[in-house]
């Protein structure tokens, strides 16, 4: 039986987004918060996460020490055994395998930090613009472990564009594709508030954005992006294979 409804399922097809809101337990998102704020602490002294509000640079005291901050560290899963085992937690996949069919593929995940008063904007994009993969129909699942509302970072998307790929072209400011919304029709955007341990899914061509966080409350986010088996990346013709990065999460052969 599907995790999601005929209507679930149909609302995601027209939107490209579903927001499903608390997923996880009360004791679980207390490990997960922890072992989150354990990874940037040491993350933030190795060196190895970015600062996506600046330009990007290798520069260790540059990135700590930015007037914003959007902070970032890929593949969490492939060094925490927490968030490792949260890329398989049942609820998710199931809700994965309802919007993309029964085989699961990890493209990459990513713990996307907001700091407290000083927490930079997403800006307006499309994954896939950076991903180029073929065929574009990944799903992210975006989990909070914070509560979140517009004031401290909430997702932004706007409804129907995952149905078209949008022009995006660099910032001059930053690595982002797209600044400050060119060309995308703020008006129509919609507000995705969650609480802690909520999540929703959105496709890889839906249009999203976070604005900065102002408040005293931080904003702890992380991102699983799952595809299908045979997805291609980075107009290449080599599929990207299993493997401890990219492992399967689910298989019915
Ligand atoms: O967490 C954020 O602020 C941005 C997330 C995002 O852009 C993504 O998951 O693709």
């Amino acid at each position: 039986m599907s995790a999601l409804s005929a209507e679930q399922i149909h609302a995601f097809q027209k939107d490209g987004y579903l927001k499903i809101g608390k997923l996880l337990e009360d004791d679980h998102i207390a490990t997960l918060q922890k072992e989150y704020d354990r990874e940037f602490a040491l993350a933030r002294e190795n060196n190895r996460f970015r600062n996506l509000a600046i330009s990007n640079t290798d520069e260790l005291s540059e990135k700590n020490n930015a007037p914003t901050q959007m902070l970032q560290i890929m593949q969490v899963c492939e060094r925490n055994m927490h968030f490792r085992q949260l890329i398989y937690h049942e609820p998710i996949l199931d809700i994965a395998q309802s919007l993309l069919g029964p085989n699961l593929q990890l493209f990459h995940d990513q713990a996307l930090f907001k700091p407290a008063h000083n927490g930079d904007a997403v800006f307006w994009h499309q994954d896939n613009a950076y991903w180029q993969c073929l065929p574009a129909n990944l799903v992210s699942c975006w989990l909070t472990l914070d509560d979140v509302d517009v004031s401290n970072g909430a997702m932004h998307v706007i409804p129907g564009s995952h149905l078209q790929a949008h022009d995006h072209k660099k910032s001059e400011q930053t690595d982002a594709l797209l600044d400050h919304g060119d060309g995308v029709d703020t008006s129509q955007a919609k507000i995705i508030d969650l609480p802690a341990g909520g999540v929703m899914f959105h496709h890889c061509q839906t249009l999203h954005f976070t604005p900065p966080n102002k408040t005293d409350r931080q904003r702890r986010a992380f991102a699983i992006h799952f595809m299908t088996p045979g997805t291609k990346a980075g107009r290449t013709d080599e599929y990207l294979k299993v493997s401890f990065d990219r492992p399967m999460l689910r298989m019915h052969i």
